[in-house]
């Protein structure tokens, strides 16, 4: 379907919006517009009638309610990090036409309250998750979610998103850690939920559909979240081992061993540690040999608990001298321990800096996974010859990114071209069929659509829907994320 149908923004709207926001909060000058036209991955540009950026709750509200008289197409944004275009002002309209107007949330910065005794972080959408870090740190509290884009990713992104990252083993993804929200809904109306409430029974619970809602259900201003006790001690080990089977081993040992206090368990295939040596400058092998597996472990204690670096380095022995290690290094100083991340968080960007490569983010049972990564890299290399799987990521979370490569010495950009789609589908259709999850964390955003829709349980997809015309009849809310396109329906 079109996105044709969506009105372009009269003169007389963007006169009222200019007048509303002023000069700090209204542009439609290309060149303030071009750097969010275009996706982190840099695979969608798209076009808007003006960049629109509220300062406060009000402004935002002022902007959706204008938007929403004329059935006028809004598209959200954060900090243009998603992975899956999620937040691209893409299909509605054109160049020369421009019809979106893309809603930056990134002046609305504001920590409004943070209450050590509540555990508790009041915090507006454009807040960039590396500043909410530091700001509850000063209370000596945490907020304990964390990925490798929190120099740009912004609450309302993560929330929108229900983002996950190399912490969700512990305290669970932004499902789990927003206690309230505050949102415009689609009709301009506010939903005004802060309170920080640990329990709250009454009927549907509104926030979790705002939750990874991509944006199309509302506009997310600003959310609560969840805080956790400081971090007193970390320990930041390095593991290699033979399988992924007895890496999945090694995370049930050390559970038993050290409960809770294993925040991080994430998976690098030995290609995967191989090309961040090649491309990122600074780093260097942790362990003497090559192992075809690795493991980053982060095990943390808070301030008054014991620390753990002494159980997990008996853990570690015990799990050698039986075989399931194959050998590990523990980080002995933060720099040591930061210098161990980066091996790990830098495995994007050496991959992204080797060659394209057809990115996808799966989920399945955890006990699942070793078994679903070695089958799904055979059927793929038998249905793509010469293609290179390589799988990393969130084991202990039951979640991998399944990427594949493009034949070795090839031109890449040509084989993308021609099979990356396909290459998405198969992937996409095995995790479905060994019933996982085709995106476990980074979303469905615009990327994924086409393969969500074909593939989703039909009754699943039914009911998504319904809740979308309910709550936005008129379709203005983020168009052609998650869901099809569709036309926008008339004025009432
Ligand atoms: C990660 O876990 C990110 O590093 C990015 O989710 C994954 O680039 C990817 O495929
Ligand atoms: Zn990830």
């Amino acid at each position: 379907m079109s996105g044709m149908a969506y009105p372009a923004p009269s003169a007389a709207l963007l006169a009222t919006l200019r007048d509303r926001l002023g000069p700090a909060g209204f542009s439609t000058d290309p060149a303030d517009l071009a750097p969010w036209l275009t996706d982190w991955r840099r695979r969608l540009t798209g076009s808007a009638a003006a960049l629109v950026s509220p300062a406060n709750l009000e402004e935002a509200a002022f902007v959706v309610a204008a938007a929403a008289t004329d059935g006028v197409a809004l598209v959200p944004q954060g900090g243009n990090s998603s992975m899956v275009a999620g937040a691209t002002p893409a299909g509605i309209g054109s160049d020369s036409d421009p019809r979106a107007l893309l809603v930056s949330m990134r002046r609305m910065r504001t920590i409004r309250r943070v209450s050590a005794d509540d555990n508790a972080v009041v915090a507006e959408a454009g807040v960039v998750l590396a500043d909410l870090h530091a700001a509850v740190e000063a209370v000596d509290r945490r907020f304990p979610l964390s990925l490798a884009a929190k120099g740009n990713a912004t609450v309302g992104g993560l929330v929108s998103t229900n983002a996950g990252g190399t912490q969700v083993l512990r305290f669970g993804p932004m499902r789990a850690l927003v206690l309230g929200i505050e949102a415009v809904l689609p009709d301009g109306s506010l939903l005004q939920g802060l309170a920080p409430l640990r329990k709250d029974n009454r009927g549907y619970d509104l926030k979790q559909l705002l939750i990874g809602g991509e944006g199309t259900l509302g506009l997310v201003t600003a959310a609560t979240l969840r805080l956790v006790p400081a971090i007193g001690a970390r320990t930041v080990a390095w593991i290699g081992l033979h399988t992924a089977e007895d890496a999945l081993g090694l995370l049930r040992m050390l559970e038993d061993r050290l409960g809770e206090a294993v925040e991080s368990f994430e998976l690098v295939p030995a290609e995967g540690l191989a090309l961040v040596l090649r491309h990122i400058p600074d780093t260097r092998t942790p362990l003497a040999a090559a192992w075809p597996w690795n493991v980053l472990v982060e095990a943390v204690s808070s301030p008054g608990a014991e620390p753990i670096a002494a159980r997990i380095e008996a853990a570690l022995a015990e799990a050698i001298e039986h075989g399931l290690v194959g050998d590990a290094t523990i980080a002995a100083s933060e720099a040591q321990a930061d210098a161990l991340w980066k091996l790990r968080e830098s495995l994007s960007e050496a991959e992204a800096r080797d060659g394209v490569a057809a990115k996808h983010d799966v989920a399945v049972p955890v006990a699942d996974m070793p078994g679903f990564m070695a089958r799904a890299a055979t059927a793929v290399v038998e249905r793509f010859p010469g293609a290179r799987p390589i799988a990393f990521g969130h084991l202990g979370d039951g979640n991998v990114h399944f990427n594949i490569r493009s034949p070795a010495g090839g031109d890449d950009k040509a084989w993308f071209a021609a099979n990356a789609a396909a290459v998405s589908r198969f992937v996409h259709a095995l995790v479905t069929e060994a019933g996982g999850s085709m995106s476990a964390e980074h979303g469905i955003g615009r990327l994924k659509r086409a393969d969500f829709v074909a593939l989703a349980d039909p009754a699943r997809l039914a009911a998504m829907m319904a809740i979308k015309r309910a709550l936005d009849p008129r379709g203005i809310m983020n168009p052609g994320a998650l869901l099809p396109l569709a036309e926008a329906a008339p004025p009432p």
